[in-house]
């Protein structure tokens, strides 16, 4: 299988995030793609090429002129105020607040964020159109006819909607892509989110449509991150009623039950009979990751791979969350191989 990479990830390198009532080292950080990269290079699971730059049109068909203007401008604004750190939200357009769009960057960037984790930096706006780029660019793989790509894509992106960042999250890499595939031919696209935490930004972006399945297995949001979307009875409207599945499994889940979990999500998207699977792929679902709670262990990476081979869709992995920096690498190339030795 094919990886695509590249190194401008290097430019989202927030300094602290708010754990635990003090500011911590950034858990999305530049070294989870470097020990990715390195073990996939390692395991010669495939060829590692560069991006191909798609330009901004297919990041405009999954989200909003003002968020992506706001994106590509934020930083520019905010240091022309003499302020040099990363810009962080401190507040939100909570309940009848007024809802007009602020004219101050700072004002913005609350009105652009779900939460106050996701620093925006000097390098963000490279970094996040190169992200869009490596998905893009693997989806072009698939449509070349190749079996499965891996798009290493730093920063994650599924809890990114239409018109928000949150989670880590600025361009949603996974449903940029799965856009493009529909936008060149493919009828039918299914993603299926294995992530720790929901994908609400994907889920968001397709809920009222039935020409793409989402299908996201994570912990129960009544107490994990993001609190406010990814409970079960949530099904999709309008045209898209019937396709949104979400599997919450309680925090500390047994490895048993999120593998029931996931034959139920494979059963849809077999009835779906997608022409194309993208997978968002979060190995936070590890058990020593340091921010989430199931208990998958290494080994469990490569029947994950197996099984997802085992629906005979063409397959994109898109990077997201995995924070055990040290197995991320062993973790995501275990899905790999999996996958491979199946296919
Ligand atoms: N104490 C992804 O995995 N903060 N994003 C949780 C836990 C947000 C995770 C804090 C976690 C976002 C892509
Ligand atoms: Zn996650």
């Amino acid at each position: 299988m094919l990886t695509v990479y590249s190194d401008s990830h290097r430019l989202q390198n927030g300094r602290a995030e708010l754990i635990d009532g003090t500011l911590k080292p950034c858990f999305e950080n530049p070294s989870r793609a470097d020990m990715v990269l390195t073990e996939v290079r390692a395991r010669e699971l495939g060829d590692i090429i560069s991006p191909r730059a798609h330009g901004l049109d297919p990041i405009l068909r999954v989200h909003d002129a003002g968020y992506v203007g706001f994106l590509q401008t934020a930083w520019e604004r905010w240091t022309a105020m003499g302020r040099d750190y990363d810009a962080l939200p401190k507040m939100w357009q909570i309940r009848r607040l007024r809802e007009a769009i602020p004219e101050h960057v700072e004002g913005q960037l609350c009105y652009y964020s779900m939460d106050c984790g996701t620093p925006l930096t000097a390098g963000t706006w490279p970094a996040i159109t190169a992200a869009a780029d490596v998905a893009l660019t693997g989806a072009d793989r698939l449509l070349m006819g190749d079996r499965a790509a891996f798009a290493l894509t730093r920063p994650p992106g599924h809890h990114a909607a239409r018109d928000y960042c949150g989670g880590y999250c600025f361009f949603n890499n996974a449903a940029i892509a799965a856009q493009s595939l529909r936008d060149r031919g493919c009828q039918r696209v299914a993603i299926l989110d294995v992530d720790y935490h929901h994908g609400n930004g994907t889920q968001d972006i397709f809920y009222d449509r039935s020409d793409v399945l989402f299908l996201s297995i994570h912990g129960d949001p009544r107490t994990e991150y993001p609190f406010f979307l990814g409970f079960a009875d949530e099904k999709g409207e309008g045209a898209g009623l019937g396709y949104n599945y979400n599997f919450p499994l309680p925090a500390g889940a047994s490895v048993s039950n999120w593998f029931v979990a996931l034959d139920c999500a494979l059963e849809q998207i077999d009835r779906f009979a997608p022409d194309a699977l993208v997978v968002s792929l979060g190995v936070d679902t590890f058990r020593g990751d340091p921010i989430s709670k199931f208990q998958l262990d290494s080994p469990d990476f490569v029947t994950l791979g197996s099984r997802l081979a085992s629906a005979g869709v063409p397959t994109l992995f898109c990077l997201e969350g995995g924070y055990a920096v040290d197995p991320i690498g062993v973790n995501v190339a275990n899905v790999l191989a999996g996958f491979n030795a199946r296919s």
